[in-house]
């Protein structure tokens, strides 16, 4: 949400004893090899040139720009923990830190943007700071030990005792150590690295770029904090060109806080216990209103990668249909280290359309403008088409007045969502998602990225022939959704926003910049096809009303191409957030949570209550959330809860209620709660996960996984009129009725 990247100084950006000051000289004379002069760049116009020599201040000279000064603004932290300050209000105080310098952060930069994702190109380089990084925990007492001595001005190794931490992965599961397990407050990791010479003797812009960290991070270069980031789920970004040694070993830092208070999101509370009959000193425990564990660490990759000092910033694409003609609108933002991320001025842009097989189709020049794909293949979900999921590669072309040129190979899938008060459309067509809730889950890494486990999840996900998965609780990482992309698996894309009360203005103002930052990030996806402000908000609050009518408003804004959401589970005439919603998507656990053990109350309560949603708002209207959980191996007939038997047979009432709604005419789909069985915290009513997986945590399928297979594929056979698998042999034997 917040990252101060040292980008240049704005007005607002006072210099104070904070500001760090380097002067550098850009030199943007480029020497592209031959075959780029062959790339279709447009000439620069004048007249922009000398507008943004005006804009920036810069000298000309015979064609080379110099700046006198690009300055970097250093805000280290510095709360101190006050004396006989409780360690929970410390914390909150460290997190509220995070936050209020964040909000300084936006000065310096566009604070709410993690950067187009890391992709080599001919200009571009890519290197990966994944692996074995050192990792020290801070004292639970003593949670600012780190800053107050500086952890961050000499590698880790040098002011303690160190392990080893996987990156990327939570810290939790990695060890036999409790208090790693169960650490709430900062946790430290740092690494050294090279970086080339020619880097610099190129004068090229480095980025250094995780995919998440959870929750609140703060990121060292070389002792220089160069970006904090609130949130756990989305992208940390920073330029750090000016803080690197291109002759001696870099050392970067990153410290992460994982507690979570009433104004984070999600939200969660600190409790200190000041019993001492009870209790140690200083003792204090996490709470949080979710099932699953708040893992934390480096979650996603850590990339450096190289541009130009003119490089492309943003690209935004929408498509649209037309006859057989696909249509693609875009806009290019440059950017450059003279002047921050623009658009126009004195910048030349194209792009060359490339198809899957990666032959040119057509070209385009201009930083904005529509091209037209004549006999276009479309973006069509899984098992809707053959040929599921093409995508287009963009090449986007970004020349500066200097002579340098910026690449980046953009995909896009060219389809439409539509949508109206019964209907959910991709390309014209009624589609009815069929899917699961899922998690980034699994043992050991927790919530770190995971390729073997991403490729097995979208394996599994087709063998299902599920067409669709959501988000929940958070934003997933890049790589997953790129894979969704490829594989046409649609998304429902979901803010980490789950079990939110209180609806305070704070906390809104910070969910709309969450929800600003997703759609950033997932703009130009096809797989994307709903936005999902949170889920199971306390939405009986009056408060919420007001509050999901400004969250929704500011997701439209930021996109007006995809239906929003949010997931509700309050009773529908006591809850305020369903009128600001396109698509109402609901949970319900039905002989669950309520009437335990009689299935038979199942059909008639779902189609009753789904109906009256539809009738209440009209609205397209799907459960997002339905399910039993099941101890895989355990079974008991006539079904018990907890057996596999229970949770297949509430599976089969809940498709017979299912089908009559869908003979309604506005029910748009059915998502599983769970795909597979995900950690939980410590407590009574789970045992130690969530059990209401179709896969083990392992992801091999229970019995109800194979049940899911025949229902999905049936549905397949239905309504995408598709074939089930051809030579297996257990859909032979057993033909799946339309
Ligand atoms: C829900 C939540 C989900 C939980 C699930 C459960 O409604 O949305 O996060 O895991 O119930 O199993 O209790």
């Amino acid at each position: 949400m917040v990252s101060a990247s040292p980008r240049l100084p704005t007005a607002s950006a006072k210099p104070s004893s904070d500001v760090w000051k380097c002067s550098c000289v850009w030199h943007g004379v480029a020497d592209p090899k031959a075959w780029l002069r062959s790339y279709p760049v447009p000439p620069v116009p004048s007249r922009s040139r000398s507008r943004s020599s005006k804009q920036t201040g810069g000298r000309r000279t015979r064609g080379r720009w110099s700046l006198t000064s690009c300055c970097s603004i250093i805000s280290p932290l510095k709360l101190q923990r006050p004396a006989m300050t409780p360690p929970w209000l410390h914390l909150t105080v460290l997190a509220l830190g995070c936050l209020r310098a964040g909000a300084l952060s936006k000065n310096v930069g566009d604070a709410s943007w993690g950067g187009l994702y890391p992709r080599e190109s001919p200009t571009r380089e890519v290197r990966s700071l994944d692996g074995l990084w050192d990792f020290r925990l801070a004292p639970l007492l003593d949670p600012d030990k780190g800053f107050r001595e500086h952890w961050y001005s000499q590698p880790l190794s040098q002011t303690g005792a160190v392990i080893s931490m996987a990156v990327p992965s939570s810290y939790n599961d990695i060890t036999q150590d409790k208090a790693l397990r169960d650490h709430i407050g900062w946790a430290w990791y740092d690494r050294t690295f090279y970086v080339p010479m020619r880097w610099q003797e190129d004068k090229l812009r480095v980025v250094l770029r995780l995919g998440s960290a959870h929750y609140n991070s703060i990121v060292y270069v070389n002792g220089v904090q160069v970006a904090k980031h609130e949130g756990g789920h989305l992208p940390i970004m920073a330029e750090i060109s000016n803080h690197l040694s291109f002759v001696q070993e870099n050392l970067v830092t990153v410290a992460i806080n994982n507690t979570l208070t009433p104004t984070t999101i999600p939200q969660g509370s600190i409790h200190f216990q000041n019993d001492p009959t009870r209790y140690p000193p200083g003792y204090f425990t996490q709470s949080y209103n979710f099932d699953f564990t708040n893992y934390a660490g480096i979650h996603r990759p850590v990339f450096l990668y190289t541009t130009p000092r003119t490089y492309i910033e943003d690209i935004l694409l929408t498509t649209a249909i037309d006859g057989t003609s696909g249509i693609v609108n875009y806009t290019i933002i440059a950017g450059s280290t003279r002047m921050g991320p623009h658009r126009l001025g004195n910048i030349g842009c194209s792009l060359k359309v490339l198809n899957q097989a990666r032959k040119y189709v057509t070209s385009a020049i201009g930083c904005q403008g529509t091209i037209v794909l004549p006999n276009a293949t479309l973006w069509w979900p899984y098992l809707m088409s053959d040929d599921p999921g093409y995508q287009y590669t963009l090449m986007v072309a970004v020349s500066g007045a200097s002579g340098d040129l910026d690449l980046y190979p953009q995909k896009v899938g060219i389809r439409s969502v539509g949508w109206n008060s019964t209907t959910l459309t991709i390309n014209g067509v009624p589609v009815y998602l069929r899917g699961c809730g899922k998690h980034e889950d699994a043992d050991i890494r927790g919530k770190g990225l995971d390729y073997p486990l991403m490729v097995k999840d979208f394996s599994l996900l087709k063998w299902l022939g599920a067409n669709s998965f959501r988000t929940s609780h958070y934003p997933y990482a890049e790589e997953i959704m790129d894979m969704a992309d490829q594989e046409g698996i649609m998304v429902v894309d979901e803010a980490p926003a789950v079990g939110l009360s209180g609806f305070g203005e704070e906390l809104m103002k910070k969910h709309m910049s969450v929800m600003q930052e997703l759609v950033r990030r997932d703009k130009n996806r096809p797989s994307v096809i709903m936005w999902s402000v949170g889920n199971e908000p306390q939405s009986n609050q009056a408060a919420a009303e007001g509050y999901f009518s400004n969250v929704t408003a500011v997701t439209r804004a930021s996109d007006a191409t995809r239906p929003v959401t949010c997931v509700l589970s309050y009773d529908k005439k006591s809850e305020h957030a369903a009128s600001s919603l396109d698509v109402i998507l609901v949970n319900r656990y039905y002989s669950w949570y309520s009437d335990t053990g009689h299935l038979e109350v199942i059909q008639l309560q779902t189609v009753t209550e789904f109906t009256e949603w539809f009738l209440l708002h009209n609205k397209p209207v799907m459960i997002s959330e339905y399910g039993a959980g099941s101890l895989s191996g355990l079974h008991m007939d006539p079904a018990f809860t907890w057996s596999e038997e229970y949770q297949v047979e509430l599976m089969m009432q809940n498709f017979e209620a299912f089908d009559k709604l869908r003979s309604k005419g506005f029910f748009v789909g059915e998502m599983i709660w769970n795909f597979a069985d995900f950690a939980t915290p410590q407590e009574i009513i789970r045992p130690a996960f969530c059990v209401k997986g179709l896969f083990t945590r392992t992801r091999q399928p229970k019995m109800a996984g194979h049940l899911m297979r025949y229902r999905y594929w049936s549905l397949a056979q239905q309504l995408d009129n598709t074939t089930a698998p051809q030579g297996d042999w257990k859909f032979r034997l057993y033909s799946v009725s339309p």
